[in-house]
């Protein structure tokens, strides 16, 4: 059964969300919980601490030529800066219009580490201890992906998985890592915490191919 996953907010948890949760993993716990203008939020831990933006650093290793501990002020005032206002859409069957994202492009990140050669994957955490995600390096060289520290024209809330989210804008939510903590460089795409449960590792929207077990 669904805890109510500390984030802020008391209510009663139901729908498909709930089935997710009987995936076959003891630490699962799902939350959803109306949220922001047609967002809901989710958590597969019960709670997740909290990481002021002052303490926050995002690591970028692995397969790179400058590993790298990147500041919030350095996401925020140093690297270059990309806006743009998209969908978000749940697999769950949610979807919000027209959200204004900022933060650094993927792409921008990258090119500040230095790829190697070798990498063809991105291996994405949270630090809720739980979640991961992969992207191709292809995927992650999109401009339309970035590491988010703003959303709804205000910096990421912790709900939302602030301070800093990734935005996957072209694919379903599950692509969009909160809390993000770690960047890997990696050789090969490894499935993250809802594929190992059934959803496609490519999460594409509206390529009408995706399933995913529970629902
Ligand atoms: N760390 C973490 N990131 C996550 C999730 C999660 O449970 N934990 N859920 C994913 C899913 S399925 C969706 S739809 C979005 C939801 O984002 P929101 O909680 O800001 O609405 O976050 C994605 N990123
Ligand atoms: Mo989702």
């Amino acid at each position: 059964m669904l805890g109510m996953v500390g984030l802020g907010a008391v209510g009663i948890v139901v729908g498909a969300r709930a089935q997710k949760s009987i995936a076959p993993v003891s630490s699962g716990i799902s939350g959803i919980l109306p949220g922001v203008g047609g967002f809901r939020y989710y958590s597969v831990v019960s709670s997740v601490k909290r990481i002021a933006p002052a303490d926050y650093e995002l690591e970028i290793d692995g397969l790179v030529k400058r590993p790298a501990k990147i500041s919030y002020a350095e996401l925020t005032s140093v690297l270059p800066q990309t806006h743009m206002v998209r969908n978000f859409q749940c697999v769950d069957g949610w979807r919000v219009e027209n959200v204004a994202w900022s933060g650094v492009a993927l792409p921008d990140l990258l090119d500040h580490v230095g790829v190697l050669p070798a990498a063809k994957a991105l291996r994405i955490s949270s630090f809720d201890g739980a979640y991961t995600d992969s992207l191709t390096l292809s995927q992650a060289r999109r401009r339309d992906v970035i590491v988010a520290t703003s959303m709804l024209g205000a910096p990421v809330t912790h709900d939302h998985g602030g301070p800093v989210r990734l935005y996957v804008a072209p694919m379903y939510g599950y692509k969009s890592v909160k809390w993000l903590s770690r960047i890997e460089l990696v050789s090969a795409v490894e499935a993250g915490y809802w594929e190992k449960r059934g959803y496609e590792i490519d999460g594409w929207i509206g390529t009408g191919v995706h399933h995913h077990g529970g629902i």
